[in-house]
């Protein structure tokens, strides 16, 4: 795949990038795809072909279907393990750490549940849709360490780890679950009810204290970066908008337009693996 070519990033966009104090980067699937990690406007393949994410990542799909929900967990969870942080991510990290040296803080807030902001070097990233990595029983909501080991003794229930149930059946199989397997979730050990992501599915309330701290940064940035996002699921979708309202210089890095344009000052169109590092380099050097 050829790189995009390189951007022309305004020199006054750079000045406010470098001078500014307080950073957001809000981020969404797009931000992941050139990891290899498919967005959720891109159609699904395998088992999951036939279904729309938004209708398999809600509460309704897991309870009507638990096996085939967790089954496409466990293969987006491989997915993510198999990926790479790509140079937008290694972008946002550098950004993080140019404003932090020059007394300013930047925000690293996203929607996606990888992980790839994290293993890029990003600090304190607020994830308003929880992280794929983690999982919780249905039922109590205890926390589920997930070791993925085969039931002991077949009865499907585990000793009581320290801190925290073990899951026991339902784990990553092998292969990762290739192109998708319908998978059991496991069972709480402390209840017995079923394990599943802890994540906010369409229709869950968003963690409070992270979308507290996102709408309290959007309302006080200087800059705020919309990376990746096509801007359509709230209430993430409000915090450029917030932003903007507030008086910060919204920036929009993405190859299509996304609706968000009237709040936009600066429509970078390209791919956050080729714009992100322009940016960041006309802002602070190469
Ligand atoms: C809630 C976890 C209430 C699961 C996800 C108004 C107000 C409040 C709620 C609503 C509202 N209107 C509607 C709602 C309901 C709903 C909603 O927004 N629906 C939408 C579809 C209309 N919102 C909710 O349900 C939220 N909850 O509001 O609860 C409540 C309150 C109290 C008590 C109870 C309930 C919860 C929403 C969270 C859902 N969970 N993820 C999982 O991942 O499996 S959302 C999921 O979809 C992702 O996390 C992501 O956020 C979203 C997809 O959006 P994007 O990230 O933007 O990705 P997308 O594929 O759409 O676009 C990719 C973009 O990247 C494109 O623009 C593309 O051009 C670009 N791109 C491609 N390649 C690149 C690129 N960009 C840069 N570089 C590239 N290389
Ligand atoms: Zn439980």
């Amino acid at each position: 795949m050829t790189a995009a070519p390189e951007p022309e990033i305004a020199g006054e966009l750079a000045e406010a990038l470098r001078t500014a104090r307080r950073v957001v980067v809000l981020t969404g699937a797009g931000a992941s795809a050139e990891s290899g990690i498919p967005t959720f406007r891109d159609a699904l393949t395998g088992l999951w072909e036939r279904y729309d994410p938004a209708q398999l990542a809600t509460p309704e799909a897991f309870a009507a279907d638990p096996d085939l929900v967790w089954g496409w967990y466990v293969w987006r969870r491989s997915l993510v393990a198999r990926c790479r942080p790509n140079p937008g991510h290694g972008a946002i990290a550098r950004l993080q750490r140019e404003v932090g040296e020059r007394g300013g803080g930047a925000m690293v807030v996203t929607q996606n549940v990888d992980d790839l902001h994290e293993r890029a070097g990003a600090q304190d990233v607020i994830h308003l849709h929880g992280a794929i990595a983690q999982s919780r029983c249905a039922d109590c909501g205890e926390k589920v360490r997930e070791d993925g080991a085969e039931p002991a003794g077949g009865d499907g229930h585990a000793e009581r780890a320290q801190g925290g149930g073990a899951a026991q059946g339902g784990g990553a199989p092998r292969d990762g679950g290739a192109e998708g397997r319908r998978i059991p979730p496991p069972r709480c050990a402390g209840c017995g009810g079923p394990v599943r992501p802890a994540i906010v599915w369409f229709g869950e309330a968003l963690p409070q204290v992270a979308w507290r701290r996102a709408e309290e940064g959007a309302a006080n940035a200087d800059v705020l970066l919309s990376v990746g996002t096509s801007s359509t699921v709230y209430p993430a979708a409000e915090l450029p908008h917030i932003a903007r309202r507030a008086g910060a210089r919204v920036v929009q890095v993405n190859p299509s337009s996304t609706g968000l344009e009237p709040a936009v000052h600066d429509d970078l169109r390209g791919p956050a693996g080729t714009v992100l590092p322009a940016l960041v380099a006309a802002a602070f050097g190469p």
